[in-house]
């Protein structure tokens, strides 16, 4: 790349040349490419007492670490080297005018075949912290996934004292059968999709399962040190608590965007979400235990129970029998008010663009539905002898088996259809009792003129079963400015709304049966893809897609497709 002899290491090195850089390219002129190659294979790990294959990225679990500065571009060459097919998403990146390179199967892209590769281009703008990659195809997120990490540009610094060091945290899942099977099953017979095992930070589950005693992840720190946590939740299915022994953490960022600080003694983090957090070696030497476990607040859903631990270790603790490790406390596993007692105080760090004047108003209820068993599937594998689906305004989504950008770039008709309704066809009371069951399916996008300001309310329903659902908005960060529990009221909530300083973030968890009001600008057009970070969720059909048109300058509208886009066809 032209770009890269004005590389930031070679700056520092050669000063001089900085002002001819600026003079050549701009004020991005010290902007940097990095280059990583994803191969795709199958990979043989050893959890829980046996050894099977997983799909990995570059044969490791969690997958590599992605690390640029503020505004440098990343390339990711993908070869896939498996029978499955792939996609891979950068999960908090705009990837402004460029949704070509977002990944989401079908939505913005058809897979990458077996034998087959795609370089993607990764173009980062003001997102800073930490962020995280999956693949978005079927559910090889479980375990093709890594950190993402943006440091601050050449001439910024972090807005809090520079760390000592820097640790990713992944939190992941760990099944002993195979988890590319899991789709098929829970989709043939509609039922819920087998549970994890265990739970793993960063690929260890931690010694309080069976054969993990020699496998636990351990951070030796320094007396005095503070340290900045890249924590990201990649589990499929379930919210997290998380926390330390004995140390305070201070949240200074979520999603790749900083916050105002939170001291807090455990943290709720939902599947999709990233944080970062500092915590000081500011306790006696010793053992400390950090942990996680879920924050499942469905009734009546299974879900996996166990605990994911990993040890915090003093550089100058002598030998220490483990029944002297110290325990964290983490809130009981379906404590709503833990839950929103963390995210109620998050704020965004500096008074940022909120969209002031709402000129698009859209109303969006989430559901778990359940359906009758057709005669091709029966027996239904859910509750009563029925289907699970999932919908968002009673239209649950059906994936297209083209490339809906594809589709709508090159004209092609009949791929989807752009009714899909602002408001639920039906009031109701959504957190009430005995609701209606059923829901209509369709590939209905939602369009929305360039620059529209919008507001979404995402209502979290009662029908079958409340959940709080993590929603998550690809091309986008948004402003969260209002939630509560129970039914939004248009007369009354909005007047508590915080247009000050509301948490900016790229998912957000909707309360088990409550609502948040969300805001953004429209000015990035494309494909976007908005749905439940709830896998099983997602695979029910809780997602839908804004189509953002382009605007009238030539810098409002879609970039040109690359050349080696992935085709549907051999
Ligand atoms: C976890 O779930 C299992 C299986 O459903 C159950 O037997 C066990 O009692 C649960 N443990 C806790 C701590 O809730
Ligand atoms: C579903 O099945 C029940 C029981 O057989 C029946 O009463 C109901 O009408 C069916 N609903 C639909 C939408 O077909
Ligand atoms: C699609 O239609 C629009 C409007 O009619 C036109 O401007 C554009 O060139 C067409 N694109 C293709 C790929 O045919
Ligand atoms: C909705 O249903 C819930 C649960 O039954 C009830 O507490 C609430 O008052 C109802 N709300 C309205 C507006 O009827
Ligand atoms: C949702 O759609 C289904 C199928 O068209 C219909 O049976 C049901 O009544 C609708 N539910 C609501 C709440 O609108
Ligand atoms: C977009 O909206 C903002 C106001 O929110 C306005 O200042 C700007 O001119 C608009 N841009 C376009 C291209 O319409
Ligand atoms: C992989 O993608 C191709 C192209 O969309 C599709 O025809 C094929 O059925 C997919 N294979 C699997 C196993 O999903
Ligand atoms: C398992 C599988 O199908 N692997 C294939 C993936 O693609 C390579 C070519 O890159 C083939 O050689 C493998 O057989
Ligand atoms: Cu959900």
């Amino acid at each position: 790349m032209g770009l890269r002899g004005c590389s930031i290491g070679f700056i520092t090195k050669l000063s001089w040349l900085l002002p001819f850089c600026f003079l050549l390219f701009g004020p991005f002129a010290a902007a940097e490419t990095h280059h990583y190659n994803f191969e795709v294979k199958l990979s043989p790990f050893t959890k829980l007492c046996s050894s099977k294959n997983i799909l990995t990225v570059n044969g490791q679990f969690p997958g590599p670490t992605l690390e640029a500065h503020r505004g440098d571009k990343i390339t990711v060459y993908v070869i896939n080297n498996t029978k499955y097919n792939i996609t891979f998403h950068w999960h908090g990146v705009r990837q402004i005018r460029n949704p070509w390179y977002d990944g989401p199967e079908y939505i913005t892209q058809c897979p990458i075949q077996a034998g087959k590769s795609f370089s993607y281009e990764i173009q980062l703008t003001k997102e800073e912290g930490t962020m995280w990659w999956h693949a978005h195809s079927g559910w090889a997120r479980a375990t093709a996934h890594g950190p993402l990490i943006v440091h601050p540009g050449p001439s910024t610094s972090y807005p809090f004292p520079q760390p000592y060091a820097q640790i990713p945290i992944v939190i992941g899942e760990w099944w002993k059968e195979d988890v590319m099977e899991i789709p098929k099953n829970a989709k043939r017979r509609g039922g819920e999709p087998i549970l994890s095992d265990a739970y793993t930070i960063n690929g260890q589950p931690g010694y309080l399962y069976p054969c993990s005693k020699q496998e636990t992840f351990e951070l030796t720190m320094e007396q005095g040190k503070t340290y900045l946590l890249r924590i990201v939740n990649a589990v499929m299915d379930e919210d997290l608590f998380f926390g330390i022994a004995k140390h305070e953490m201070t949240l200074v960022g979520k999603d790749g965007i900083y916050t105002k600080q939170i001291k807090t003694d455990y943290i709720m983090i939902t599947p999709g979400q990233s944080m970062d957090i500092l915590i000081t070696a500011n306790q006696s030497p010793g053992i400390y235990i950090m942990a996680t476990r879920s924050y499942s607040s469905a009734f009546g859903a299974g879900f996996d129970n166990s605990t994911a631990i990993a040890i915090l270790k003093y550089s100058t603790t002598p030998p220490t029998p483990k029944l002297n490790h110290f325990f964290p406390h983490l809130p009981p596993y379906d404590r709503t008010e833990a839950a929103t007692d963390f995210t109620k105080r998050l704020r965004s760090l500096t008074t940022v663009d909120v969209p002031l004047n709402v000129d698009t108003r859209l109303f969006f209820v989430l559901s778990v539905n359940l359906m009758n068993c057709s005669n091709n599937d029966k027996p239904c594998a859910g509750p009563f002898g029925k289907r699970f689906a999932a919908s968002i305004n009673n239209v649950s989504f059906v994936t297209p088996s083209a490339s809906l950008l594809e589709a709508y770039y090159n004209n092609v008709s009949g791929v989807f259809t752009t009714d899909f309704p602002e408001n639920p066809p039906r009031k109701f009371n959504y957190t009430g009792e005995n609701l209606p069951l059923a829901t209509s399916f369709g590939t209905r996008v939602m369009v929305l003129e360039y620059n529209a300001s919008v507001e979404v309310i995402l209502q979290g329903t009662n029908v079958l079963a409340s959940d709080n659902h993590p929603v998550h908005l690809h091309g986008y960060s948004f402003h969260v400015v209002g939630w509560g529990l129970g039914n939004f009221n248009p007369k009354t909530d909005p007047k508590h709304y915080n247009l000050v300083d509301p948490p900016e973030e790229t998912t957000v968890g909707v309360p088990n049966n409550g609502w948040v009001a969300i805001r953004f600008k429209a000015n990035n057009p494309g494909m976007w893809l908005m749905h439940c970070h709830i896998e099983r969720h997602q695979v029910w059909g809780m997602s839908m897609v804004f189509l953002v048109k382009n605007g009238f300058a030539l810098d409002q509208q879609i970039l040109h497709p690359p050349h080696d886009l992935p085709s549907c066809y051999n």
